[in-house]
């Protein structure tokens, strides 16, 4: 089945598309069905978020649709950056930057005190309108400096809980198999079998 990611980050379209891998399912993002479609976050909360960009897409498609909003929550920082994840520092800062001034803000949090997670919320919406909001979190700590070259954002300052290595160091197939995004779409994955067999059996 074709399904829409109502995104236009190209890295975490790929993230999708190798966590739906082997499940017959065709990830579309933005830049291929409506290229021109901008969405504002004016969410408060990242499941307002989420579902914001699944609705605008959806309506505009009646598509099978995904809406996902995602971040860092920093315990030391009061949960910054939070649903501000992707505006961080300024609107167009490079991840570089973002990592540089999380880092700086940190440079006096002891080991103990620099835990943290990612969140995943994720909104799908069917071709009759029907939705449902789902989850991933995957806890951790900030390193003390920027390492790896894998993945994007924040990976280089995230190291995953049961790890030495950050999520950039790690690499994609470890990032996939445990992240909040692969928590989240997993769940997602889960509801769609059980949800297009029930569908299947009505007709
Ligand atoms: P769309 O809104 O078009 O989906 P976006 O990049 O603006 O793309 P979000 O609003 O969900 O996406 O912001 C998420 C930001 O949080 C993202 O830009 C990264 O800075 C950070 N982030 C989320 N997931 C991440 C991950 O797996 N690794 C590193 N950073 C991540």
């Amino acid at each position: 089945m074709k399904i829409l990611l109502a995104t236009h980050n190209q890295f975490k379209a790929n993230e999708v598309r190798q966590i739906f891998q082997g499940n017959n399912h065709e990830v579309l993002t933005l830049n291929e069905v409506c290229p021109e479609l901008k969405i504002t976050e004016d969410g408060s909360t990242f499941a307002e978020n989420a579902r914001k960009k699944a609705r605008t897409a959806f309506t505009r498609t009646g598509m099978w649709t995904l809406g996902e909003d995602s971040g860092l929550e920093i315990d030391a920082l009061n949960g910054l950056p939070g649903i501000m994840s992707a505006r961080f520092v300024r609107e167009d800062a490079t991840d570089i930057e973002r990592n540089r001034r999380i880092l700086l803000m940190m440079i006096a949090v002891p080991e103990e005190k620099r835990t943290a997670r990612f969140r995943c919320v994720v909104c799908l919406i069917e071709p009759g309108g029907k939705e449902e909001i789902f989850e991933g979190v995957c806890e951790g700590r900030i390193a003390h400096t920027i390492r790896g070259i894998h993945g994007f954002g924040y990976d280089p300052i995230f190291i995953p809980e049961g790890y030495t290595q950050t999520f950039a160091e790690l690499g994609q197939a470890v990032k996939n198999r445990i992240s909040h995004r692969a928590r989240a779409f997993q769940k997602v994955l889960n509801y769609l079998q059980t949800r297009l067999s029930s569908v299947a059996g009505l007709t």
